[in-house]
C-alpha cells in the first residue's frame, strides 16, 4: 500500500526513473527501439513498477505532471542515444489519459523534442482506449496535431478496451500494439489465435503498424512472425533495464 503523502515526496524527491525494454523487428531480429516504462525507486522498499502506483498518481491528479516528467526525460535519453550514434531507433512514450484532458499536450511534446533538440520521427506516443472515452473532438485534434509534428501515435493494449474498431478511422493511428492477454492465450485457444490473426490482417489492410507485447516463448514470436506481425517485445526478447543497461545492448548491436 502506497499514501499519498509518499507519492508526494517521491516526485520532490526525484524518486522517479525510466526502464526501457527492446522493441525488435520481427522479420529481422533487429532491435528498432525502446519503451519507457516508469518505475519508483522507493527509498525502503526498492524498484516499484506501475501497477503498485500508477492507479494512486491518476486518483489523486497527478499524473499529468508525472507524465510531463516522463516525456522529457525520455526525450533526454532518446537525445543521449541520438548523439552516441544510434540513428536508427524509436522511443516510444506512455500517455496517460490527463495528459490528453489538461489541454496543453501539444505544448509540452514540442517543449520536451526542442529542448533536447531532437526529431519527431524518433518519438512514438502509446495512448490506450481509455483516452478515446472523453471529449473525442479535442482528442482527435490533438493527436492530428501530434501528428502534424512528426510523431507516431500507438494505440496500446488493443482489443482489451471499450470498442475497438469504430474509431480506427476517426483517430489517427499509426500502429496497434496487440494487448499480451491475447499473445499469451494463442496456446491455448483457437479462438484466441483467431483474433491475433485478425488484428495483425486489420492492420496491414490499414496500412499501419502492428506490435506483439508480452512474447514469452520462441512459439509466441515464431508465431507473430508468421503472421507477418511488425515487432515483438516481451521478456523472451528483453526485459525492461535501465537506460544504462540498454545503452550496452545498443552497443553490442550495432
Ligand atoms: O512496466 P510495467 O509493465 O509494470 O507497466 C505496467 C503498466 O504501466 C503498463 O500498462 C504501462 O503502459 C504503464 N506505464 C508504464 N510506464 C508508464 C508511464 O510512463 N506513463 C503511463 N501513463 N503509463 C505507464
Ligand atoms: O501495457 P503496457 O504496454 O504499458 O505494458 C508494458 C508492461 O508489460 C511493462 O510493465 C512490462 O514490464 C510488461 N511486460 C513486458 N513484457 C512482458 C512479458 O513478456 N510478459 C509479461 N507478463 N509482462 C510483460
Ligand atoms: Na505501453
Ligand atoms: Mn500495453
Amino acid at each position: 500500500i502506497v499514501l499519498l503523502s509518499q507519492l508526494q515526496q517521491a516526485i520532490k524527491n526525484h524518486e522517479f526513473c525510466l526502464y526501457y525494454q527492446p522493441l525488435y523487428r520481427l522479420s529481422d531480429d533487429r532491435l528498432v527501439g525502446a519503451e519507457a516504462l516508469l518505475r519508483w525507486q522507493h527509498p525502503q522498499r526498492g524498484l516499484l513498477a506501475p501497477g503498485h502506483f500508477l492507479y494512486m498518481l491518476e486518483e489523486h491528479g497527478l499524473m499529468a505532471d508525472v507524465g510531463s516528467w516522463v516525456l522529457q526525460q525520455g526525450c533526454a535519453q532518446m537525445a543521449t542515444w541520438l548523439q552516441h550514434g544510434h540513428s536508427n531507433i524509436r522511443l516510444s512514450i506512455n500517455l496517460a489519459a490527463d495528459q490528453f484532458y489538461r489541454g496543453n499536450l501539444v505544448a509540452e511534446v514540442e517543449d520536451a523534442l526542442r529542448r533536447n533538440k531532437l526529431a519527431a520521427e524518433h518519438i512514438v506516443l502509446e495512448f490506450t482506449e481509455t483516452v478515446l472515452l472523453r471529449n473525442s473532438e479535442s482528442i482527435i485534434a490533438t493527436m492530428k496535431a501530434l501528428k502534424m509534428m512528426g510523431v507516431k501515435m500507438s494505440l496500446d493494449d488493443f482489443g482489451t478496451g471499450y470498442s475497438s474498431l469504430s474509431y480506427l478511422h476517426s483517430f489517427p493511428v499509426d500502429q496497434l500494439k496487440i494487448d499480451r492477454s491475447f499473445i499469451q492465450a494463442t496456446n491455448e485457444k483457437k479462438i484466441t489465435l483467431d483474433i491475433v490473426t485478425s488484428i495483425v490482417r486489420l492492420a496491414q489492410s490499414l496500412g499501419i503498424q502492428s506490435v506483439a507485447e508480452g512474447l514469452e516463448t520462441p512459439e509466441q514470436k515464431a508465431l507473430m512472425k508468421q503472421l507477418n506481425c511488425d515487432y515483438g517485445q516481451g521478456y523472451m526478447l528483453g526485459r525492461p533495464m535501465s537506460a544504462e543497461n540498454f545503452s550496452r545492448l545498443l552497443n553490442g548491436d550495432r
